[in-house]
């Protein structure tokens, strides 16, 4: 029989309930449905924050792929015997948006406060989160969250890995010559730079040393950031070394490094690390970036280890989507993250 990856029952209703969501703002579902007692291995929760950007739209990203898809491609994984569970929303703020500088700095710590508890349960019930950004900044609590959770298990001396799936390094810190939005810092900030109150979440800094962290898809990158992957060695892969090395080559070497080497890691995946061509529904649209194919073997290497903790999608902005495209990928991606069959 053969397994239907896209879904095409009801597609046209379902596209249509997704032009009427983008009209009326997000669908959102009520927190933890189902989910306290929930015996799962694959928890989806979404994180519906876009107030570390200028850009405005990514807020809509986990309503718009549920609809796009993704709530039907659960139950079909259930059905298969699959442990995926769709455990709501955590927000969005209810507060308008401040003027502050940086984008977001006046709304991420109570945001970063619920999407940490949230997580912390999640984490330690054993299940494997995987969350619908929002924008790129969200990961600074999503990481201290697994960073924390580590040291709590095992100790002071636990390291997080995290592969970050990017065009961008996300390296960026508050100043004069920044754009000055939070969804451009992240990185910075877990690796203990920027604004103290967000690189000290939980109670400590750096959440991830930079031996622990690897870059892939690189291909954007500002001089500040340039010079902060060079002073700390971080890892690097750009477009230009997959190309030269090639996806599979840099994926095994990675898994091999963050599975000996690390207590547990992150996948934090940009979905504009992939060509604009192929995932057009993002903010920063960079030409020349990884395929499909290839980000379905980053998905599915990195999520079939067991020292995954965290797997994180971001920057889906499905105003500027074109046909669901990019909101489509995203399910197959998760499809493929949890070992959803191809036949
Ligand atoms: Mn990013």
């Amino acid at each position: 029989m053969a397994v239907p990856l896209q879904v095409v029952e009801g597609a046209q209703a379902e596209g249509a309930a997704a032009r009427d969501r983008k009209m009326t703002g997000p669908a959102r579902l009520p927190p933890e449905v189902g989910c306290e007692m929930a015996d799962t291995n694959w928890v989806v929760l979404g994180a519906p924050f876009d107030r570390g950007t200028t850009h405005r739209g990514a807020e809509a990203a986990p309503a718009a792929i549920r609809e796009a898809g993704l709530t039907r491609r659960i139950a079909y994984l259930a059905g298969l015997g699959f442990k995926i569970t769709d455990c709501g929303d955590v927000g969005p703020p209810d507060s308008a948006h401040s003027e502050t500088l940086p984008t977001g700095i006046d709304e991420m710590p109570a945001y970063a406060a619920a999407l940490m508890e949230r997580l912390d349960r999640r984490l330690h019930s054993g299940g494997v989160p995987l969350v619908l950004g929002g924008d790129h900044s969200i990961s600074i609590p999503t990481i201290s969250a697994v960073a924390g959770f580590l040291r709590e298990s095992l100790g002071d001396d636990a390291n997080v890995g995290v592969v970050w799936i990017d065009a961008h390094p996300d390296l960026e810190t508050p100043g004069p010559d920044s754009t000055n939005d939070l969804n451009a810092m992240p990185a910075a900030h877990l690796l203990g730079l920027g604004l103290p109150e967000l690189a000290t979440l939980g109670g400590f800094k750096p959440k991830v040393k930079p031996e622990y962290l690897v870059y892939v898809g690189l291909r954007d990158v500002v001089p500040e950031e340039k010079q902060i992957i060079n002073d700390m060695a971080i890892t690097s892969y750009t477009m230009s070394d997959i190309e030269r090395l090639g996806i599979a080559a840099i994926c095994d070497k990675t898994l091999k490094y963050m599975n000996e080497k690390t207590d547990g890691f992150v996948l934090s995946f940009d979905i504009d690390a992939i060509d604009p061509m192929m995932a057009p529904g993002v903010d920063y649209p960079q030409p020349g970036g990884i395929t499909v194919r290839e980000a379905m073997l980053i998905v599915e290497s990195f999520c079939g280890s067991d020292k995954l903790r965290l797997f994180e999608l971001l920057e889906v902005n499905p105003s500027r989507d074109r046909d669901d495209l990019t909101s489509k990928l995203a399910i197959n991606l998760i499809h493929r993250a949890v070992g959803g069959p191809l036949i």
